[in-house]
């Protein structure tokens, strides 16, 4: 179907739909009808397609609330906010959906007659890998946490073919496989092509007077691409509420085909096809750095102007017509500046498509923008080469290049004279070749800028957005990020969810502040309920030994301190720091100082961009360091180390609940909020870690004596920058010298001498932005009160409790009740928040 076919669209009679039984009985025969009529299985088969067969079958059970929920969105007037994000990291849904339609228990019992488990079932769902890493994990606890507190919230995103990358190690280094997540059919998806959009590249523009005499413009001789959404229904919590997460697939419109068609070339119209199904093809696999490449701003534009258009028609659809209304009835919230042509596009959409003057247009455009900011890292800040921009988007710059002369000039009357500070603030860098910053049309062309952290938001109005905080303080807002606790709680670790149950009831999962009810029971005197605490915790670390067991070949002892670091690997967040912990404690072991050891499993898990060398090369280093280590008799089980190959949403909910020790260690001011340290905690890990991102509120929530400080803050590290001498560290510290000469000298590259040069050039460098080897001395001994508290179980469980315990702020829960509340502004629905 072609967008034309919107045009006819049949009223049918609207057929009401009862509720769906779910008895075990009826799930049963559902399950058993999908298996053999839809998907033509009889017996025998393979266990992907039991998963596929209960998949469909949960998913008619959202069906009744996905119509309702959508109808109640789209009553008259009804203000809704859109999502707009690059990368949405789902994980896995058919565990989250059987937790939120509370049907686990009879949906078990119906499997039973399939010889089969529900562990078997849903370990065949494939993860939904369509984002890097926090960022893009952020924008999926947010869906959850909308649907749960019925917030009128729709996520855009695109539907790559390819996801994040799969790693696997040979010979100790990362090695990248495609991930076709979509090879199978998605049950979770339904196609709605009658909605689909076409979307505009390259091509020139022409300025003409039309009948009433005005100014208008027309971008034409473009090529076009059709964008197709996919909906994925996000269910609540147990709330009858069903949201849309809206995937864009593109492929090739039909009139393209047509032209060439008519030309005779009918192959080459058929290629166009494969040529516009690139846009939709790949995520790119960079963590907070800058891709720089044309396909990529044809995926942001692509996204940007679809949703954009598809928010509009439903806009439309409802009779609205008077675009003095649309800015109250809309905002869209841009997942850092990936989306924020947007601002653009839509100036462009209200100009040229709907006729709207420019002031009109800049009024309502600049009242519906919102942008969230997640870095502060100079390789992440985006920018677009000018005549990359002139090539694909001609209609764009030129609109661009007009919200930049209007703001200059409301730059000037500020400042009259400041040259320095035009020049700083425009949205056009100059230079070599003119570059469109995204961050600062994102900022311009938005009414609220938020960080995901107090300190990240603090730091971006000091630092690198002052200029503009100096000419609008009010847009500036903080926003702490949180996780959903019902997939890294509730559904990740039932041992723990059901021993909180019995306490403190269950009203906890839908309001996690009710987690302080736990506080009381840390006391020493609960000696039962920490025996019961330390017996979860055991369980969840045999499931994860189990799992490590078979992914990497390493044993783990569950007795054992289990100490965990999984997040991307970059320099910033210092993987490195940790490995040289690591072999600090190997030394101590070789040299027989054994004073306060405790027994430890060290676990480190990570993607590094394909094109980041030094990452790859630090997952080398991880690797070589376990090999040595876990092969020493002299280590003797007291330390062992494993890197668990691709680390993704479906591993972290078997790690979270299994951590005893969380690494939160990036160089302060550089991690903006950091979301696992959050996971961890509320799985009662304790955390290790600097003064940094939310790591901070981590603190100041459970307190210092439950957390384990270390390292600079973030103004020192801006201090010691001009006079870092890292010689200086390892020439006061013998054991730091100890262990860089122990890699030095090839103790764990034996067979491939110098490969880890770059690695301790990089720290050793006077430059290296990082810092590491300053943080080394205060990081050891902020570890060895670790191992003291360790050998006190009874202490480390009561820390363990608290931290649950005083976790409740970082629900994404109260994350998206602070969006509403001041940025959003939306009418919740039958949700909680009724
Ligand atoms: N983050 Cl800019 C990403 O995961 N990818 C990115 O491209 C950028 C940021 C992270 C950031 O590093 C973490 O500190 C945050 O917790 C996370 O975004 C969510 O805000």
């Amino acid at each position: 179907m072609t967008e034309n076919s919107s045009h006819h669209y049949i009223p049918y009679v609207a057929v009401p739909l009862d509720p769906l039984s779910n008895d075990a009985e009826t799930l049963g025969d559902d399950f058993q009808r999908y298996l053999s009529y839809h998907l033509g299985r009889f017996q025998g088969c393979q266990p992907v397609y039991l998963y596929q067969a209960l998949a469909y079958t949960l998913r008619d059970r959202l069906m009744v609330n996905w119509r309702k929920t959508w109808g109640e969105y789209l009553q008259p007037g009804r203000r809704r906010a859109y999502y707009m994000s690059l990368e949405f990291l789902i994980g896995r849904s058919l565990g989250n959906n059987l937790l939120n339609l509370d049907i686990c228990e009879p949906t078990k019992s119906a499997l039973l007659n399939y010889c089969t488990t529900m562990e078997e079932v849903s370990s065949q769902e494939p993860d939904a890998g369509l984002g890097n890493g926090g960022l893009g994990r952020l924008a999926a606890c947010f869906m959850d946490s909308c649907a749960t507190l019925g917030l009128p919230v729709v996520g855009y995103g695109i539907r790559y073919e390819y996801g994040m990358f799969r790693q696997h190690i040979e010979k100790g280094y990362q090695v990248e496989d495609p991930d076709h997540w979509l090879r199978d059919p998605n049950p979770w998806e339904v196609e709605r092509a009658e909605y689909s959009q076409k979307v505009q590249f390259g091509g020139y523009t022409e300025h003409f007077l039309d009948h009433s005499g005005k100014q208008r413009v027309r971008w034409v001789g473009t090529n076009d691409v059709l964008a197709v959404p996919f909906d994925m229904p996000i269910s609540g919590y147990k709330n009858d509420t069903v949201n849309t997460l809206r995937l864009w697939k593109a492929t090739a419109t039909d009139e393209f085909n047509l032209d060439e068609f008519n030309a005779g070339s009918y192959t080459e119209a058929v290629e166009a096809k494969n040529h516009a199904e690139h846009i939709s093809m790949v995520l790119y696999p960079n963590d907070s750095s800058e891709n720089g490449k044309e396909l990529r701003l044809r995926q942001q534009y692509f996204l940007a102007s679809a949703s954009l258009k598809d928010a509009i028609r439903l806009w439309e659809r409802q009779g609205n017509h008077d675009y003095s209304q649309f800015a109250a009835e809309h905002v869209f919230q841009m997942n850092d500046t990936h989306p924020t042509i947007a601002v653009a596009e839509l100036m462009r959409i209200l100009m040229d498509d709907k006729g709207l003057g420019w002031e009109e247009a800049w009024a309502i455009t600049s009242n519906c923008m919102a942008y969230t900011n997640h870095t502060l890292l100079p390789e992440a800040l985006e920018r677009w080469a000018v005549h990359l921009f002139a090539k694909l988007l001609p209609r764009l710059l030129e609109i661009i290049y007009e919200i930049n002369a209007r703001f200059l000039r409301q730059v000037a009357m500020k400042w009259p004279g400041d040259t320095e500070r035009q020049r700083r603030m425009s949205i056009i860098e100059e230079g070599g070749s003119q570059q469109v910053r995204m961050a600062w049309l994102a900022i311009v062309g938005s009414f609220s800028v938020n960080g995901v952290a107090a300190l990240h938001s603090q730091l971006l109005v000091d630092g690198l957005f002052h200029d503009f905080y100096e000419l609008w303080p009010d847009k500036f807002n903080n926003k702490t990020n949180g996780v959903t606790p019902r997939r890294w709680v509730a559904h990740a670790n039932p041992g723990m969810t059901a021993l909180i149950s019995e306490h403190i009831g269950k009203d906890w999962v839908r309001d996690l502040s009710q987690l302080e009810k736990l506080k009381p029971l840390a006391a020493p005197e609960y000696t039962a309920f920490h025996a019961q605490w330390q017996a979860v915790k055991y369980a969840n670390k045999q499931r994860l030994a189990a799992l490590v067991k078979k992914e990497c070949g390493v044993d783990f002892n569950p007795n054992a301190l289990f100490d965990v670091q999984v997040k991307r690997i970059h320099e910033y967040k210092r993987q490195l720091l940790n490995l040289l912990h690591v072999v600090h404690l190997y030394r101590r072991i070789k040299l027989g100082k054994l004073d306060n050891w405790a027994d430890r499993c060290v676990l480190i898990g990570g993607k590094a961009a394909p094109g980041y060398a030094m990452a790859k090369r630090i997952i080398k280093l991880i690797n070589s360091v376990a090999e040595v280590v876990n092969n020493d008799p002299d280590v003797d089980g007291r330390l062992k180390v494993a890197f668990i190959p691709n680390y993704r949403v479906s591993s972290m909910e078997i790690i979270a609940p299994a951590a005893n020790l969380s690494e939160q260690i990036s160089t302060a001011g550089k991690e903006a909020s950091g979301t696992g340290n959050m996971k961890f905690m509320m799985n009662g890990a304790l955390t290790i870690g600097t003064y940094d991102g939310a790591n901070i509120e981590i603190l100041e929530a459970v307190g210092e004596p439950n957390f384990f400080l270390f390292g600079l803050r973030a103004d020192d590290v801006e201090e010691l920058r001009h006079c870092y001498r890292p010689w200086h560290y390892v020439e006061q510290d013998e054991d730091l010298h100890g262990v860089i000469e122990l890699i030095r000298c090839g103790h764990f590259n034996m067979t491939e001498p110098g490969i880890f040069d770059m690695v301790l050039d990089a720290i050793l460098s006077p430059h290296d932005p990082w810092m590491t080897l300053a943080d080394f001395r205060s990081y050891v001994n902020a570890q060895e009160q670790v191992s003291v508290a360790w050998q006190d179980q009874e202490h480390w469980t009561r820390m363990s409790i608290l931290n649950t315990a005083s976790s409740g702020f970082f629900s994404t829960d109260r994350t998206m009740a602070e969006y509403n509340r001041e940025i959003w502004k939306l009418k919740p629905g039958n949700g909680n928040g009724d």
